[in-house]
């Protein structure tokens, strides 16, 4: 059995005070959804912050939204996978179609952070989508597909035995239309088959999670799929009464 996974991607938003009162709020109810994996990821900045709040949490775990593809050195502006662990965390999101579109990162330089990320001793996220006119095209599979290989032809065979993906289609991204749940479950068991042509046992474990405008009232009919095994939230993970409700949902 896999146990249900919700991650927050708070994205860049927020601020000090309003990171605190999110984790707060989100904390005092933890015990009412005890049997998922919670994990929050705010901007590398609030690490530190996060995670002196989540000592006292140990039920919600602290990710990176991205980590450098370098290891250490003259890197200005970069964040290594090792400074993120440094820091409690303990997951890492990686290749974010906003991080793939916005700041051209390729499938290499995706497949090098997903690489990065495990040498670092942290759980890689990696994300995959299709963008709309791709999915227009009927290319929804061959997309996803690709950037899975590409990270299996960096980091060998066994890449997937210690990580998470994540399927976010780029036009469901923050856009308030969610894949429906028949939709979402066709990919992820594409997912699933793939990993498993490499690695059977590392596919079977495998969690693939949903993302792309999950909210408290589209979470469990999703998460009841076959193959979705929780979310990887943006927006509603802002708001703490929708995420402890996705959190539960999950559970
Ligand atoms: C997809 C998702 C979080 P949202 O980016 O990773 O964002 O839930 O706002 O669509």
């Amino acid at each position: 059995m896999r146990r249900p996974l919700v991650m927050g991607n708070w994205k860049m938003n927020g601020r000090r005070c309003t990171a605190q009162s999110l984790l707060s709020a989100v904390a005092a109810e933890a015990a009412t959804f005890s049997d998922v994996d919670v994990v929050v990821c705010p901007p590398h900045v609030y690490l530190g912050l996060v995670g002196d709040r989540l000592g006292g949490c140990p039920s919600i775990a602290c990710g990176a939204q991205d980590v450098s593809a370098y290891v250490d050195g003259a890197y200005t502006g970069e964040v290594s996978a090792e400074m993120a662990r440094d820091m409690g965390c303990e997951f890492a999101i990686i290749g974010h179609s906003e991080r793939r579109t916005l700041f051209g990162e390729t499938d290499g330089v995706v497949a090098q952070k997903f690489a990065r990320a495990l040498a670092a001793d942290m759980t890689p996220v990696l994300c995959v989508g299709e963008t709309a006119e791709e999915r227009d095209a009927g290319r929804t599979r061959e997309v996803v597909l690709r950037q899975i290989d590409a990270v299996f032809a960096t980091c060998g065979a066994r890449a997937f035995a210690r990580a998470v993906v994540a399927y976010e289609p780029v036009w469901a991204i923050g856009t308030g239309r969610a894949a429906s749940p028949d939709e979402a479950q066709a990919v992820h068991r594409d997912i699933r088959d793939a990993v498993a042509r490499h690695d059977p046992e590392a596919a079977a474990g495998l969690r693939i999670l949903y993302g792309g405008s999950v909210k408290a009232q589209n979470a469990r009919e999703l998460f009841a799929r076959a193959d979705i095994d929780g979310g990887l939230i943006g927006g509603a993970s802002l708001i703490a009464d929708d995420f402890v409700g996705i959190c539960r949902a999950a559970g």
